[in-house]
């Protein structure tokens, strides 16, 4: 155990959660919250301590929610082990790439997310949508932060085409290795909030994190030169406290974010298409072949584009998961 001077306020502790424990479990309880995940043990920060503990809650069910970082826990004295997750504000999860018939948590309670890509090959609309969807899914305000603004001549063009995807859209474009450029990142950053960072492998997640905490304490790695991907090099999740408080969830980059659960997110990141198929004659519509569909008019007139269309009919079809019934997709 390691002494800190963190009250639970700065852990990010509110009302929400106190309101979750009894009197009679605060008698020989306390709350931790999980600082970060490594292999079969969880790092837990309570009122003025830190520790390593087993993310194991003896009796719990397979339906129970399991410790994620973020998530704040009960943490029982005398038995020195987690007897319950609290309720979560909110829980980012993907589809979990080993198996697609179950999800895999990759952070709680966080209050905003900063959405990573870096002006270069590697950028993509298609993938930041994907991100969006899952902010807007889970309710988590997002900012897009496009890094690497001194490895380009036309940073703006990058914005611009982030700025297309929803109207509105927060947008920052940053050198992620220069403390000016970052600070503006810190309006998002306070005492007891929680800021994670999502995105590609290699498009400067670790990098900020350490800029905007003025260490370089979490190692970096160079991309690859062939294709500009990065090399996996944060494998843990893992909070980062901010000197003036408040907290950076540094995540390891994703190779692919398969979308479940995100119906309304979709709906909403692609809002230009909800509100024009409503309009279509069949309220089942696929937008393809019917008659009297306003989406393939909408692309006839050129409101809409083909393009994002498809982005839209992927998602869509991803998000409604592996097919376990009925007939062979037609090619
Ligand atoms: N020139 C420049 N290089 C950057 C910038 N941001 C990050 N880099 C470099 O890009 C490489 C990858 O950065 P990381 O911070 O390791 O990327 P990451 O997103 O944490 O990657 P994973 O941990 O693999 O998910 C490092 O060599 C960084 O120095 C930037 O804004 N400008
Ligand atoms: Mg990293
Ligand atoms: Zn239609």
């Amino acid at each position: 155990m390691t002494p800190t001077t963190d009250t639970l306020a700065d852990l990010g502790w509110t009302a929400h959660f106190s309101e979750q424990i009894s009197e009679e479990e605060a008698q020989h309880c306390h709350p931790v919250r999980v600082m970060a995940v490594h292999r079969g043990k969880i790092a837990v920060a309570g009122e003025g301590s830190r520790d390593f503990v087993s993310p194991y809650i003896p009796g719990a069910q397979p339906t129970d929610d399991h410790p994620t970082v973020g998530d704040w826990l009960l943490f029982d004295d005398a038995m020195r082990h987690p007897i319950r997750v609290l309720q979560r504000v909110n829980l980012f999860k993907r589809r979990s790439p080993a198996d697609p018939r179950k999800d895999q948590m990759i952070a709680a309670n966080v209050d905003t997310v900063f959405i990573v890509a870096s002006c270069n090959q590697d950028f993509s609309v298609a993938r930041l949508e994907r991100y969006l969807v899952l902010a807007r899914e889970v309710g988590v305000q997002p900012v897009v932060v496009l890094t690497k603004s001194d490895l380009t001549d036309t940073p703006e063009t990058f914005a611009a085409a982030a700025r297309a995807i929803e109207p509105g859209l927060l947008v920052e474009t940053v050198n992620g290795r220069d403390p000016a450029d970052v600070a503006r990142l810190a309006a998002w950053c306070g005492p007891g909030k929680t800021v994670a960072f999502l995105g590609s492998s290699g498009v400067g997640k670790s990098t900020l994190v350490n800029t905007l905490r003025g260490s370089d304490s979490i190692a970096t790695q160079a991309i690859r030169a062939i294709d500009g991907t990065g090399r996996h090099t944060t494998t843990v999740r893992e909070m980062h406290r901010l000197e003036q408080g408040g907290w950076l969830l540094d995540l390891p980059g994703m190779r692919e974010l398969q979308l479940s659960e995100a119906a309304s997110g979709i709906a909403e990141v692609f809002d230009d298409f909800t509100l024009v198929a409503q309009e279509c004659r069949f309220s089942d519509c696929s937008h393809r072949v019917e008659p009297g569909c306003a989406i393939q008019a909408a692309i006839a007139a050129g409101t809409l584009t083909p393009e994002r269309f498809d982005r839209w009919r992927r998602l869509a079809a991803e998000e409604k998961g592996p097919v376990s019934t009925g007939g062979r997709r037609r090619s």
